[in-house]
């Protein structure tokens, strides 16, 4: 039987990615044809994603797959959870998406809190509170003329499907992003909805991983040179769902890392952990492909390390990522930490100025230069890796007997020997483009080309897809034992 051809877009908060994977029951091949950066733009004071020169990458991907591959099965998308555009009754969107790390949203936490409090949010919901989620977004977009002009709300990659098919959707797992899906019937929170007065109107049927959404529009078509039909189908359309899919496990005894602008650190579950002790340890259930659940903690990732870049080069100072890294490798380590989802970090700006605030403040001798900074960034997030794997462990039951690192941190061969070091537990790292390979399998599953669960899914990632394992260092422990108790203070 031919291989199934599919186009997996993965837009990350760094960069947005086109690739070809060809599927077959004994082969997965992936090329990527697209790459473009994903640069945030602030107007008027606000942070905005560049919404419609996204959209410009995604159709040239598409036209670039179709190209490449001679035809396409499929387009499945993926991307960072929780934004959205809002759209009038004519279905024109109202404005540029607002950034999750624009500061506007936290301020509505208080009022969203004084409705529903949050032991109740978190029984509903099971999310962790991040100030930025979509519960919170609304609140704070209320009273301005587009919220008071929407009629439909769209996350980021049912808005590119709706404008690739026409179609109005919600699928699941990014839908669980919002704080307004209920994670134990899957179906939207009315009660929330009612209670916090956001129209009803605006949540579309959900979907569920593996749906067929619709077909590429003629305009589609012919802007990108395909010819049709060429279905659409609803991945993991929240890029950390189809990293999970995307994790090389051989068994449930593992934890993984999705490791890129942020850090998805957890477990894989088959119910969701909504207990007292786990909202205050800030665990989320995202829901996962399948019916799985996502038991994770955001941490800050490497969005420290790609700010600091950012600061640098602005500043005229040398900033290439593999220099930065070879210094910072022979810095000694734990010259500082800190805890890198101290809220200080999650704006945009002077990172390494930050760092060596938080430093200071407690007690420590602020990095002295460039690679002091980088090795005090992956020593702390690899401090975090241990933390969150410990307790997600601990909070579920499970054992953890290897992590998974996964996503573009896979390449940073430094961190990821620290977090084997960290959790004193081997670290399989890669593929680096779990997400593609992710929202590629299910698009493959759901276009009959390969069947099974994830187990099989798996299976077929582990035969195919480079990964190399760091075994944690010999008498490691007690130095990142005592490196924990500094950051806890
Ligand atoms: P996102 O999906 O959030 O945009 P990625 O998964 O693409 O993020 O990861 C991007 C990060 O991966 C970069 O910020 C960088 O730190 C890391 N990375 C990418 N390439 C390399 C490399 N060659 N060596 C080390 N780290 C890398
Ligand atoms: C990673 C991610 C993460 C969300 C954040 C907003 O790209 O989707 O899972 O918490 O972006």
């Amino acid at each position: 039987k031919a291989p199934g051809v599919f186009a997996a877009v993965d837009l990350g908060a760094s960069s947005g990615r086109v690739m070809v994977a060809e599927v077959a029951p004994d082969r997965l091949d992936l090329r990527e044809v697209h790459r473009f950066a994903n640069r945030p733009v602030r107007t008027a004071g606000t942070l905005h994603w560049d919404v419609l020169g996204l959209y410009t990458g995604v159709l040239d991907g598409v036209r670039a797959a179709g190209r490449d591959a001679g035809r396409l099965d499929g387009v499945g998308i993926d991307s960072w959870a929780v934004d959205h555009g809002l759209l009038d009754g004519d279905g024109t969107l109202l404005g540029n998406p607002v950034h999750y790390r624009d500061a506007r949203h936290a301020t509505a936490v208080p009022a969203v809190h004084a409705v529903v409090p949050p032991e109740e949010l978190y029984r509903v919901t099971g999310l962790q509170h991040l100030p930025f989620t979509t519960v919170f977004q609304l609140a704070a977009a209320r009273g301005t003329a587009s919220f008071g002009a929407a009629r439909r709300l769209l996350l980021v990659p049912d808005l590119f499907a709706h404008w690739l098919t026409g179609a109005v959707s919600a699928e699941l797992t990014n839908a669980s992003t919002t704080g307004l899906l209920d994670v134990t019937t899957h179906d939207w929170a009315w009660d929330l909805i009612d209670r916090l007065d956001l129209p009803r109107g605006f949540f579309p049927p959900i979907r569920q991983p593996g749906e067929r959404l619709g077909e590429l529009l003629p305009d589609v078509l012919a802007e990108t040179g395909l010819a049709g039909p060429v279905p659409v189908t609803a991945v993991g359309s929240h890029d950390t769902a189809s990293a999970v899919v995307g994790v090389p496990a051989s068994s449930d005894r593992f934890a993984y890392v999705s490791c890129g602008t942020w850090s998805l650190v957890g477990v894989e579950l088959q119910k969701p952990v909504v207990t007292e002790e786990s909202r205050l340890a800030g665990f989320t259930n995202e829901l996962g492909v399948d019916g799985t659940v996502r038991y994770l903690r955001n941490v800050m990732g490497l969005w420290l390390l790609q700010e600091s870049q950012r600061t640098w080069a602005a500043a005229g100072l040398p900033a290439d990522l593999s220099e930065l890294l070879a210094a910072a490798a022979r810095v000694p380590a734990f010259t500082a930490v800190v805890d890198p989802d101290d809220a200080r970090f999650l704006p945009p700006g002077d990172m390494p100025g930050r760092i060596a605030e938080a430093c200071a403040e407690t007690g420590q001798v602020p990095p002295q230069n460039q690679a002091e900074t980088v090795r005090c960034i992956l020593d702390s997030l690899a401090l975090a890796y241990r933390r969150t794997v410990r307790q997600a462990a601990e909070l579920c039951g499970r054992d953890v007997e290897v992590v998974h690192l996964v996503g573009g941190g896979a390449r940073n061969a430094l961190l990821c020997q620290l977090t084997a070091d960290a959790c004193g537990l081997p670290v399989v790292a890669g593929p680096v483009e779990a997400a593609a390979l992710g929202n590629a399998l299910v698009q493959a599953r759901a276009g009959g080309v390969v069947g099974g669960g994830l187990t099989e899914l798996r299976a077929l990632l582990r035969a195919t897809s480079e990964v190399r394992t760091y075994a944690p260092s010999p008498g490691a422990e007690g130095s990142w034992a005592a490196a924990d108790a500094r950051v806890r203070g």
